[in-house]
């Protein structure tokens, strides 16, 4: 730790201690530190680290050798960089970027006509005001926290990766087969999708997602100052048609979100029980809640017709004073609680205390009794395990164990989930089992297969906000630090720090063995991506799986130029063409090469133009030839010896004057 300068508190000094944590959460929110303070008598015991292992002498087994493949694949979110990332684990080798809510200048997402459609095709009139004059503005940034797979009773089956943007109020689907994204539904009514989970049991048919910010219902500006009238909404999409399929009306604002494996329930958390707009007043209570959503119950309500519709979705009220309606219970729980997470043993539900030291663990087999009114909300909590400080995300084991990052200890500790519900109980007992060092600030940690049934005992990866002193300096702008840790012994190792660019929250790891059957290497000719481009090459009496060098202007507008070419390593079939000053040009490029890793790319220079296409891909884009003259088009992907011959000419005639 640097000692160098009066003012440059260490970080372990500064966010470790109990005092430290009124540093970073602010120094007026007096309630939040002395709640800190009052309910930790562990603080001083779990910053000293009494009980984290030491952390040389790591396994071996993490190091894969040069051309060696990983065990497992990694879908790692970005959060605000917009894509999700593959990495592969135990190496902790980046493999590969996906651009979902992001603007890609490698592959032209955002920017492609394939892309854009995906965007468009689900855009409320809200967002249609960013578009441009020629419709093709997109919000090229998101804020992608959650990336999970979908399932099937309990376990992933390799057909979707779901995911949210919280700054854009949008949720999007990859297709695993080609690892692109073909669906992108911007969520009416609700702002800021944060939490995000698949159902997990019989099938992932919804995703759940939560609406964090509150804001009126009818968000014209007709209500704004009137923070009564803000309301939070959780989201089900139906995942088959990338749709919302219901949306739920809460007290409070929403979190994160979790499911149990019996498909009953969906679980929100909730840090502003409070509702206020302010962060003291958010830190008011020392109690928030989690919210319980019946899904029965409320597809039963829909199907009743007993919701309003707004925007096309159906909304029921799930707000504490619709108690009767029975869609939804509230939990209280200590103290704007973090994370939802629910453990494979089909049973217990543990949801991190955030301010409060706690994760308290929640028998999901007592909410029939609380949902039927025969039980108190608070019977649901079966253990309230003091672990340290600051809470955030638990993961787990396939022996029972949880592991739950401690935000402001940078430290993971390894508990026992049914000690702790006998401690709670009575027994003298101490769940917690180990402590580590992570470096530092950890939130959400993952486990091989953990939000499954499948759970896997070997790695946990850890995924830690801040990486200062532990790479070179790269200016004040720090990666972040994705920590490999052994979980297989008694104590956790952990054996590799993977850096890693802002910002992933979260992450999901599957064996190998379930998406080597599944990931393509070469794309089908008739793949629904190109589906409309293949409309339009029809109409124009062009075969897309043929060679191609044709330049067709629209009889309608002829100010409407396609220009189709089809590529194979190393030439265009066009080495040039001739258009005029001011035409919209669409530029159709299909790869005819039907070889493994063979890429083309099409960059047109001074339009900004880039764009990948695979081996059998067609990509399109369409653009105003706004500049007269010569501009060459090259391949940027590496391709062939000849590849820097790969190119042609963009003719431009002058407007007529
Ligand atoms: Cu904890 Cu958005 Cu899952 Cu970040 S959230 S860490
Ligand atoms: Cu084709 Cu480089
Ligand atoms: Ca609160």
């Amino acid at each position: 730790m640097k000692e160098d300068n009066k003012t440059r508190i260490s970080r372990r000094g500064l966010l470790g201690a109990t005092a430290g944590g009124a540093a970073l959460l602010g120094s007026g929110i007096t309630t939040r530190s002395a709640f800190i303070a009052a309910a930790t008598g562990t603080a001083a015991v779990a910053a000293s680290g009494s009980k984290a292992s030491a952390q040389s002498a790591p396994s071996g087994d993490y190091h894969i050798a040069p051309g060696q493949l990983d065990t497992h694949y990694g879908f790692w979110s970005s959060g605000q960089t917009g894509e999700m990332r593959i990495i592969g684990v135990p190496s902790m080798r980046e493999l590969m970027r996906v651009p979902v809510f992001n603007r890609c200048s490698a592959t032209g997402w955002g920017q492609t006509n394939e892309s854009i459609r995906i965007h468009q095709r689900t855009m409320t009139d809200k967002t249609r005001a960013f578009l441009d004059a020629n419709g093709k503005k997109l919000h090229d940034n998101g804020d992608l926290h959650h990336v999970h797979m979908s399932y099937t009773d309990g376990k992933y089956d390799g057909q979707y990766l779901f995911m949210q943007d919280k700054v854009n109020s949008r949720v999007a689907r990859v297709r695993c087969d080609v690892m692109k994204c073909d669906k992108i539904l911007e969520v009416p009514n609700a702002s800021a999708m944060h939490g995000m989970r698949p159902r997990k049991y019989p099938s992932s048919n919804y995703i759940f997602v939560n609406g964090e910010e509150e804001t009126p219902l009818v968000n014209d500006g007709s209500t704004m100052h009137d923070p009564e009238t803000y309301v939070c909404l959780m989201t089900a999409v139906d995942t088959e048609n990338m749709e919302v399929a219901w949306q739920v009306k809460v007290s409070g604002n929403l979190d994160n979100v979790d499911a149990d494996y019996e498909g009953k329930w969906a679980f929100s958390t909730s840090y502003n029980s409070e509702m206020g707009m302010t962060q003291p007043e958010m830190t008011m209570n020392e109690m928030d809640h989690v919210v319980i959503f019946n899904i029965e119950a409320i597809e039963a309500a829909i199907a009743a017709g007993d919701y309003e519709e707004l925007n096309g979705c159906k909304i029921v009220d799930g707000r504490k004073e619709n108690h009767a309606a029975g869609l939804t219970r509230y939990i209280p729980i200590p103290n704007n609680p973090h994370g939802c997470n629910m453990a494979p043993d089909k049973i217990h539900l543990c949801i991190a205390g955030k301010l409060s030291p706690t994760v308290s663990v929640l028998d999901v087999r007592k909410f029939d009794a609380i949902f039927a009114d025969d039980a108190e909300p608070e019977s649901a909590i079966v253990a309230q395990p003091e672990l340290g400080l600051g809470p955030l995300h638990t993961a787990f084991d396939g022996e029972g164990n949880a592991y739950t990052s401690l935000f402001l200890d940078s430290q993971v500790v390894k508990w026992n989930i049914e000690d702790a519900v006998r401690a709670h109980a009575g027994e003298n007992v101490d769940p917690i089992r180990s402590k580590v060092d992570v470096h530092y600030q950890p939130g959400h940690l993952k486990t091989i297969l953990g939000e499954t049934l499948e759970a896997e005992s070997k790695w946990l990866v850890c995924l830690s906000k801040f990486s200062k002193d532990r790479f070179l300096n790269v200016g004040p702008l720090k990666p972040e630090n994705d920590q490999l840790i052994d979980i297989s012994g008694d104590q956790m190792v952990v054996v590799h720090d993977g850096p890693n660019f802002a910002e992933p929250h979260d992450a999901i790891a599957v064996p190998a063995s379930l998406m080597t059957p599944i990931i393509k290497s070469v794309w089908d000719r008739n793949d629904p991506m190109w589906a409309e481009t293949r409309e339009q090459a029809e109409a124009d009496g062009v075969d897309l799986d043929d060679w191609q060098d044709f330049v067709i202007r629209d009889e309608a507008d002829p100010t409407k130029v396609r220009v189709y070419m089809s590529s194979q390593a190393p030439t265009f079939a066009l080495d040039s063409f001739e258009v005029n000053e001011g035409d919209e040009v669409t530029i159709i490029v299909t790869n005819l090469d039907d070889i493994d890793d063979l890429t083309h790319g099409f960059s047109l220079s001074e339009h900004g133009i880039a764009m990948e296409i695979g081996p059998m891909a067609t990509a399109s884009i369409t653009f105003i030839a706004a500049n007269p003259g010569v501009h060459w088009y090259y391949c940027q992907w590496f391709c062939h010896a000849l590849h820097m011959e790969m190119r042609g000419r963009m003719l431009v005639n002058p407007r007529a004057a």
